[in-house]
């Protein structure tokens, strides 16, 4: 037996497409008001995945000033025709529907085409007699919610039909996330129905015309957990998938699911996740041979694949690794890679406000994990130090400034319309401290001193106020990230992340 741990991609990396090109395989990820944009992941076993970069990383591809908490970036697809891939996806918040290009999936890509089609989850279909099809969320003539198609030209984008009504899906709520397949002389739509929540799941429909009219599948939905209780299952809101052969022309399926940390919240995202699928006799789907989805998945095949959780990252390159995201587009002049660490320049943007703060994070990866930095806070009376942020009314802050004979460490809680802070903890003759997270699936502990083996707890935060379901929306999920604020300059030697 083959076994590999889902989530394949933890943390919050939503709404998955693939595409494979010989044995490489391609994967994108939606991104909202994090910047750059779009991650882009490669993979030559389905298990082993390395971000190479992001899709969207220049501003001209991506504005984000107007992007609010969960705006941006929503569903991408990714494909590949004629020795060119595609990204197509919706910026909610600056012109919609757009895709881009490239010949070399190492270089950049080109900048957006806009689409002259409203709704989100767009894609592209590619038929035989060489028409481009784009499918993306729609309304019907009675303002209903249903899966839209034209026609257009790839090389200019330029719409070449109406849109029509493509299906409306199997009567759960929000059809959304199409992706059109065709095989045996059949045109397969897949869709995501149920909302993005615990009734998610993964519904498919047929039709011998790319313009349907589409006959379920008689076993939707494929996939779901929504059946399923905390005592049942450990993944939910399982739903959002592609689909694609590997080199063998064996079937598999992404899609997302959430890891529920406490009860029914789960707080560092939807992740991406991977299962078998074959075809029945009767040419529909099965997905993981009708079973659970779990953590530890066994398939046919030999080797034994587990997720990277570890990882030291110095700083030393020129270039930030790809893990690391802003919110919103960057003041590229608030930071400094020094070629020992990174140096942070406050400015009057702060984690509470909706512009783009000086903040650089990492999506948390795992619910029990521990983050720590080195920090030197120079100059100035403002705060630097390390967070965890969901959204600009979730996250908790270890706030560093400079004192008379030395600094101090406060944990900073924002929570919504409060805000705590905790107590000073005074370090004298020094402007350095090493500061740690320790998050478990109840709470955040922060800490702060000068000794690794002996530090101060400043303060904790428990996980169930940066829970999702604890906000009006959030589609994103907890980062860790270091921050400053404020007149102050910092500079932070390293930051590792440990399971
Ligand atoms: C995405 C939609 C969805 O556009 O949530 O889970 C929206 N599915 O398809 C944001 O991720």
């Amino acid at each position: 037996m083959l076994t590999y741990e889902n989530p394949i991609i933890p943390g919050f990396y939503p709404d998955p497409s693939i595409c494979r090109v010989g044995e490489d395989y391609y994967l994108v990820n939606s991104s909202f008001e994090f910047y750059p944009g779009v991650p882009l992941w490669h993979s030559r076993d389905l298990f082993n995945w390395k971000q190479t970069g992001y899709v969207l990383n220049r501003k001209s591809q991506l504005p984000l000033e107007h992007s609010g908490t969960s705006g941006g970036i929503y569903a991408p697809t990714i494909r590949y025709h004629n020795g060119r891939f595609y990204m197509i996806t919706t910026n909610v918040s600056d012109g919609g529907n757009f895709f881009v290009w490239t010949d070399d999936i190492n270089g950049d890509w080109s900048d957006p085409v806009y689409l002259d089609q409203g709704g989100i989850d767009p894609s592209i279909f590619w038929d035989d007699d060489g028409r481009v099809y784009y499918q993306g969320t729609h309304r019907d003539e009675l303002d209903r919610n249903c899966i839209g198609q034209y026609e257009f030209d790839i090389e200019t984008g330029k719409r070449l039909s109406e849109t029509k009504v493509l299906w409306h899906g199997t009567g759960g709520k929000c059809p959304e996330g199409p992706h059109m397949y065709k095989l045996n002389g059949y045109y397969y739509l897949l869709l995501a129905e149920g909302g993005t929540e615990y009734g998610h799941m993964v519904t498919i429909g047929r039709s011998k015309s790319v313009w349907g009219p589409f006959e379920s599948c008689p076993h939707n939905p494929i996939l779901t957990h929504r059946n399923h209780s905390k005592r049942t299952a450990n993944f939910h809101a399982l739903g959002h998938a592609d689909i694609f052969t590997d080199t063998s022309g064996k079937w598999w399926i992404v899609f997302h699911g959430i890891r529920p940390a406490l009860g029914q919240l789960h707080h560092i995202g939807r992740e991406t996740m991977i299962a078998p699928m074959h075809w029945d006799e009767n040419g529909w789907p099965v997905v993981n041979d009708g079973k659970l989805i779990v953590d530890r998945m066994s398939v046919d095949g030999e080797g034994s694949y587990s997720v990277k959780k570890n990882w030291y990252d110095d700083f030393s390159g020129n270039t930030l690794a790809p893990r690391w995201a802003f919110l919103r587009n960057p003041v590229e002049a608030s930071y400094d890679l020094t070629g020992d660490g990174i140096t942070l320049h406050g400015t009057e943007e702060t984690l509470d406000g909706d512009g783009s703060p000086t903040f650089v994070g990492v999506r948390q990866q795992q619910v029990n994990y521990e983050y720590e930095t080195k920090i030197s806070v120079k100059d100035g009376d403002g705060f630097a130090g390390i967070t965890v942020f969901h959204t600009k009314e979730h996250h908790y802050d270890l706030l560093v400034s400079k004192t008379k004979n030395g600094c101090k460490a406060q944990l900073r809680r924002r929570i919504v319309d409060m805000e705590m802070i905790s107590d000073d903890v005074i370090f004298d003759n020094t402007d350095s401290l090493i500061l740690k997270i320790v998050a478990d699936n109840k709470k955040y502990v922060f800490l702060a001193g000068t000794d690794a083996d002996n530090l101060t707890e400043v303060g904790s935060g428990c996980i169930q106020l940066m829970a999702t379901e604890c906000m009006p929306c959030s589609f994103t999920g907890c980062f860790a990230g270091i921050f400053a604020q404020g007149n102050v300059t910092a500079a932070f030697r390293y930051f590792s992340a440990k399971a």
